[in-house]
């Protein structure tokens, strides 16, 4: 109850705000795009990971209202650093399958100013169940028409349908963190990588590994042809501020 009335006070007071983490192109290690990491600004217990308040957030049935907010201020900080001159290529937005399932997504979406390309959306695999839902399939409509690209993440850790990727094809999928992390030490998980590589290439959907945790990680998955990379060797969730030093350095 307390930690449900504080996250609805949080709600409030804008107080959700995104994290961001850096993804690079496997080959050349260039950015290319920032993931969105939802962050809860606590005045007392400081920066909270999701893990601290998706649950009871779930239960009270106020995801889809932390997912809006962080797209809004994802897209403020973005229009902040395209006006100071950054190049950012692209914004990735995490956006639950509760959000999907809200008639003001697709609304909202009418009002924000994006070049094609430049937004994509990560779902989870569960959308291939959703499918069917008028809401989402209008949702997914207006997602597309705007020229937002869908990703798929945690690809692996839920249905892995492959007909859903045929019907869907996603600009991309995300191999789970579970999946990535042990390919150094078996050659087991890496063949299942490089097989998720491949079903990528064969349907042309982009592969990003997540968790690419060391620089055995990065080598590896750049020798199997993974496009992008993910994962604490390269850069760890930063907050706002953080991001114009982190892109200057790159250059
Ligand atoms: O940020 P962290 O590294 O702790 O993320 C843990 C999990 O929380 C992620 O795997 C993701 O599923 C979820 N998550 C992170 N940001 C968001 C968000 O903005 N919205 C939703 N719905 N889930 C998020
Ligand atoms: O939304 P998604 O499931 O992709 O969430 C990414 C989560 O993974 C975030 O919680 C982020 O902090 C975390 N993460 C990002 N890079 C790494 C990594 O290299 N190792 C581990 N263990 N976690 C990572
Ligand atoms: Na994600
Ligand atoms: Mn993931």
């Amino acid at each position: 109850r307390k930690n449900a009335d504080e996250i609805i006070a949080a709600l409030e007071q804008h107080r959700f705000v995104p994290y961001y983490q850096p993804q690079f192109c496997a080959r050349t290690l260039d950015l290319v795009g920032v993931e969105t990491l939802a962050r809860w600004d606590h005045p007392e217990r400081g920066i909270l990971t999701p893990d601290a308040f998706l649950p009871v957030a779930e239960e009270i049935n106020a995801v889809a209202a932390i997912d809006r907010q962080i797209l809004e201020r994802a897209i403020r900080d973005l229009q902040a650093w395209d006006g100071a001159g950054l190049a950012i290529p692209k914004l990735s937005v995490n956006v639950s399958s509760r959000r999907l399932h809200d008639p003001e997504l697709g609304v909202s979406l009418r009002s924000i100013p994006i070049e094609p390309g430049r937004l994509s959306f990560e779902l989870l695999e569960s959308i291939f169940l959703d499918e069917c839902d008028r809401t989402v399939l209008d949702n997914l409509g207006e997602i597309r028409k705007r020229g937002i690209d869908i990703e798929i993440d945690d690809f692996g850790t839920g249905h892995a349908s492959i007909v859903g990727l045929i019907r869907l094809l996603p600009r991309r999928l995300k191999i789970d963190r579970q999946l990535v992390k042990p390919i150094v030490h078996s050659q087991a998980q890496r063949r299942l990588v490089g097989t998720i590589i491949e079903i990528g290439r064969s349907l042309d959907i982009a592969v990003t590994a997540e968790g690419a945790e060391t620089i055995a990680h990065v080598q590896m998955l750049r020798d199997m042809g993974c496009d992008t990379l993910q994962g604490y060797a390269l850069a760890r969730p930063m907050p706002a501020t953080a991001v114009p030093d982190f892109v200057r350095a790159q250059c």
